[in-house]
Formats: structure tokens, C-alpha cells, sequence
């Protein structure tokens, strides 16, 4: 492909409602999207890094620095650049996995609406919809958790993950299940808040029969979850610790985990998390699609690697409403628990030009 230049151009979408998890509460998106555009077409990629390194080590403004300063010349010098090269043509530079991703993303969205593909179909999807689960927020109190349940509940989501931290676990899983019953399919995420000490406290969780525990120990913790696996019966998920298709069998080798949280921002790229579905669904691991609160490019792109045959469970890939009043997309809804896997060239959507405009707050165009 014959590149022309890309451009950064940073958003702000306010949160329907404050998420609260056990690293911080987020009342906005601070997004930075990217658009590259080449001989034969343009392309959109998302870079979902948080305003604050709490999730991770990457943080938006650092994303778009390193992007400007080293991810974007590289690619500029590149010789017979193509979406399945950036990767290679990045790995000089470690880490920065979410800034490069939105990169590789854009690139492959040009390649694909070039040559008219989708990129469910380029990634190896098997269906047309997948189902969907939802990340429930820690709330001030059990009853407004209950509340925000029922609601989900209600508009159909087949899967519920609770946000959990130490002093907000046993407690809102015997709630949701008290109230709710044993067929809701359900499952907690704890972004490392805990330690291997905590063993005895997350081993009271088994009674509930949730799905999995996700990702209970600081990530660099690999081998404390392989020991946590032994004192409890829930399965571990990992998601923070698995950044890319060689942790991932790592960490299944170790017996850390037995289930997996692909997240494409973090492993890298959509390629690399196919790569990631490839050995997990090899050693029988179940995978399934993380969420980064994106927006419709995000969303569309996670759509079509949930379809792909080992997402097995239900993913945080949830309605558009989900977290934003009006997307900059056209909006994914819900219907029968269920999303609709774009089927158009490349991520089959594109940013309506006017909502985006609402929501730039910086645009800088980069020429290669
Ligand atoms: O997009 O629905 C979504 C977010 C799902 O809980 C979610 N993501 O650790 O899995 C996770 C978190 C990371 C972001 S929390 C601000
Ligand atoms: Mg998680």
C-alpha cells in the first residue's frame, strides 16, 4: 500500500453514568482515534488507552506521543508497507501496544475497504451475531447494584460481570444471585485488586458458580494465579496479564488460567489477538472479547473477533448505549441479547462526520 499520512484526532464522549472499578471511576471518554489514509482508501483505528495509566502502563496523551514521535515515522519509512508488516515494522519499539494497535487497525481497515473485505471474514469469524455480556460497575450500595442488574437484565444482555475489589465481592455475588437466580450467567472482574493472601476470601465466591474470576492478581503475577487456581474452584481468567499470543501460552502452561480476555488494545492488534484465540482454543482454553468502553470503530472491530469459532463465552462487547448517549457511529443495539457483526468492507462502519465533529477537541494531520 502507498501510505499518505495519518491523522490523530482526539474525542471526548461523556459516560451515560459514572463506571466504577477498583483502580478509579471514569465519568468520560477520552479517546484518540486514527485515520489513515492511502493511495486507495482510508481507514479507522482506535486507540483505547485510558486518560490515566490505572488499567495499564499506556495512558492516552503518551499514545499519541509515541505514535507522533516514533510508531508513525517508522511506518512512514517502511518499505511495501501492509497491514500484516506493521507489527514487524513496530517491534523495535517495546510495548505501546494500544498505540499500536489503533495504527495497525487503521491500516487494515484501508487494506480491507481497498479490496472491498470485511474484516470479520479476513479474521476467520464463523457467525453473523454474538451474544453479549455486560461490566456492572462497584456501586455504594447493593440495592442500586440490583438495580442496574434488573435493568440490564431487562434489556437482554445474556451475561453479567460485577466489578469487584476487596470489602464489595462476596456480598453483591450472593445479592445477584439471591435476587436473580442460578441461570443468570455470571462472572467478576477484580483488575488486580488483590493478593495471593486474599485466597481464602475469593475461595467464598465458589459457591456462587460464577463463569470465572477475572484477573484477581497484579498482572507481572502470573505464577500467583497459577497458585490461586489450586485454592479455588471458580476458573481464573486472565486479562491484564496477557499481552500477547506468547503470555497467553505462558500462562496456560503454567496453569494460570483457564479462561482468557482478549483484548485487541492490549495484545498488540487484531491479528495478534486472533493469534491469542489460535493457542488458547488449541490447548482448550475458552476465550472471550474484553471491552476498553470504545466507541462504534472500537466496538465494530471487537464485533468481528467475537465471531471468530474459541469466543466461546459471552464478551464486554455491549450495546453502543451501553456507555454513550450518542456514539460516533451508527449505534450497535441490542436485539435478543445479541449484536449484529458488521458485514461491510473492512470494520464496516465509519464515523458520521457531524457527531465527530461534536466531539474533536484536537486534530493533527500527519503526512508520510
Ligand atoms: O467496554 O464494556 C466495556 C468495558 C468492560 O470492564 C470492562 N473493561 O478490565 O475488563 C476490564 C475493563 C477495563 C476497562 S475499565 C475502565
Ligand atoms: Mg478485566
Amino acid at each position: 500500500m502507498k501510505l499518505t499520512g495519518f491523522e490523530l484526532r482526539r474525542i471526548e464522549l461523556p459516560l451515560v453514568a459514572p463506571f466504577r472499578t477498583s483502580f478509579g471511576v471514569q465519568t468520560g471518554r477520552r479517546v484518540l482515534l486514527v485515520r489513515a489514509v492511502t493511495a486507495d482508501a482510508e481507514g479507522w483505528g482506535e486507540c483505547v488507552a485510558m486518560a490515566d495509566p490505572l488499567y495499564s502502563p499506556e495512558y492516552v496523551d503518551a499514545a499519541e506521543d509515541v505514535m507522533k514521535r516514533f510508531l508513525v515515522p517508522a511506518l512512514a519509512a517502511a518499505d511495501r508497507l501492509d497491514a500484516s508488516r506493521v507489527a514487524t515494522v513496530l517491534a523495535p519499539f517495546k510495548g505501546h501496544r494500544m498505540a499500536k494497535c489503533a495504527l495497525e487497525t487503521a491500516l487494515l481497515d484501508a487494506e480491507l475497504r481497498a479490496e472491498g473485505r470485511p474484516l470479520a471474514r479476513e479474521l476467520g469469524a464463523v457467525r453473523d451475531r454474538v451474544p453479549c455480556g455486560v461490566s456492572v460497575g462497584i456501586m455504594d450500595s447493593v440495592p442500586q447494584l440490583l438495580d442496574a442488574v434488573a435493568g440490564y437484565l431487562d434489556q437482554g444482555y445474556v451475561r453479567i460481570k460485577l466489578k469487584i475489589e476487596p470489602g464489595w465481592d462476596v456480598e453483591p455475588v450472593r445479592a445477584v444471585r439471591e435476587r436473580f437466580g442460578d441461570d443468570v450467567a455470571l462472572q467478576v472482574d477484580a483488575n488486580t485488586a488483590y493478593t495471593l493472601a486474599d485466597a481464602r476470601q475469593l475461595a467464598k465466591l465458589d459457591p456462587f458458580d460464577l463463569l470465572l474470576i477475572e484477573q484477581p492478581l497484579d498482572e507481572e503475577d502470573v505464577l500467583g494465579h497459577a497458585e490461586l487456581a489450586r485454592l479455588v474452584d471458580t476458573p481464573i481468567c486472565l486479562d491484564e496479564s496477557i499481552t500477547s499470543a506468547a503470555t497467553a501460552a505462558a500462562a496456560i502452561r503454567l496453569g494460570a488460567c483457564r479462561v482468557v480476555n482478549v483484548k485487541p488494545g492490549r495484545v498488540g492488534g487484531y491479528l495478534e489477538a486472533r493469534r491469542i484465540h489460535d493457542v488458547c482454543t488449541a490447548a482448550g482454553i475458552a476465550v472471550w472479547c474484553g471491552g476498553m468502553l470504545e466507541t462504534g470503530i472500537g466496538r465494530a472491530a471487537n464485533l468481528a473477533l467475537a465471531a471468530l469459532p474459541g469466543f466461546t463465552l459471552p464478551g464486554d462487547t455491549s450495546a453502543s448505549d451501553r456507555y454513550f448517549h450518542t456514539d460516533i457511529t451508527e449505534p450497535f443495539v441490542l436485539a435478543g441479547g445479541h449484536i449484529e457483526v458488521p458485514s461491510g468492507p473492512g470494520l464496516g462502519v465509519e464515523p458520521l462526520a457531524d457527531r465527530l465533529d461534536a466531539v474533536t477537541t484536537t486534530t493533527e494531520w500527519i503526512a508520510c
